[in-house]
């Protein structure tokens, strides 16, 4: 049977969540004995496992069907793929940074200098963007300590809590680009790989969609039922039901978690009793 084929960091700040997602969407993967490719239970996917900077091009040229990598990644190599979906972690931002000391009047600051990074192509698009003539010099790790060694003048780095650059006395002072991890894909896969991976994107759907949102239970006196309905949209009408307790009503709806603590007082203000709130763990919607 064909098998959707992932290509996932082998280890690496992406490799855990990588796998979670996969986990999340009920697919788990025999990873006991650390192989290049490893088979799906009861999915019909298989993940070959590669460093991040391999799974861009892998994709393009289908020796994967999808793969998880930061987009810093993806638009470094440039790879002609999909990207089938965000998948909100592995965040960071792609930064300018001098050192400390230096006055920074503003991007001309970078004429003529030189500047260290694992992102070349990132940075010289940028540069180029910018009317900026600086050198670039390539380098592929430990970039943040190339200005106190004399090898560069500044360096072009993923930034996270900045943490790095203060220990290296450097100091952030443009940012050029957002990334997080994506889902990628080949654009030119088989239809019945195509139909693995909706089935997939329809599962990680359900998950995302769940943890948006709260599922919430409240008892209320029954002639307040139309007050709490109108503070409660949910997705659909909420499903009320009388209590043992005469005159009263059981509400239970679907509530977005970015609203939920101003719902949660508007709801308690008409009078709403005993409200229990807990997380979901898969929606269809
Ligand atoms: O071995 P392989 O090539 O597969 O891995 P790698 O060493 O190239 O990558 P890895 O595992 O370090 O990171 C994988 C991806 O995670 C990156 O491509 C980014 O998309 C994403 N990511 C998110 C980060 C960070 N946050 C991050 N903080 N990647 C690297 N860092 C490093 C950064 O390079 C710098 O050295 O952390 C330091 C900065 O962190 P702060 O918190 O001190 O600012
Ligand atoms: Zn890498």
């Amino acid at each position: 049977m064909e098998k959707l084929r992932i290509a996932v960091q082998a280890k690496g700040r992406l490799n855990e969540k990588s796998m979670k997602l996969l986990d999340d969407a009920g697919i788990s993967v025999d990873v006991g004995s650390r192989k290049l490719l490893a088979s799906a239970m009861g999915f019909p996917l298989e993940v070959l496992f590669l460093r991040d900077d391999d799974i861009p091009l892998s994709v393009q040229d289908g020796v994967a069907d999808i793969g998880v990598v930061g987009e810093n990644e993806l638009y470094e190599k440039g790879a002609k793929v999909e990207v089938a979906r965000e998948l909100g972690f592995g965040k960071c931002r792609l930064s300018l940074a001098i050192p400390k000391n230096e006055e920074y009047s503003g991007l001309e600051w970078f004429n003529g200098k030189i500047v260290a990074t694992s992102y070349p192509k990132i940075l010289s698009d940028y540069f180029a963007k910018k009317g900026i003539n600086a050198s670039i010099h390539e380098i592929s790790g430990s970039v943040e300590v190339a200005p106190s060694i004399g090898m560069a003048d500044a360096i072009f780095d993923i930034v996270s809590s900045g943490s790095t650059l203060v220990k290296n006395r450097l100091k952030e002072v443009e940012v050029t680009m957002h990334s997080q991890a994506v889902l990628l894909a080949n654009p030119n896969i088989s239809d019945k790989k195509r139909q693995i991976l909706d089935k997939l994107q329809f599962r990680l759907n359900a998950v995302q969609s769940a943890k948006d949102k709260k599922y919430v239970l409240l008892n209320i006196p029954s002639d307040k039922i139309e007050q709490v309905i109108e503070i409660l949209p949910g997705m659909t009408s909420p499903t009320v039901m009388p209590l043992a307790r005469e005159g009263w009503s059981s509400v239970h709806s679907v509530i977005d978690d970015e609203s939920f603590w101003d719902v949660i007082d508007r709801l308690k203000e008409v009078g709403a009793e005993g409200i229990l709130v807990s997380d979901i763990e898969k929606l269809i919607l």
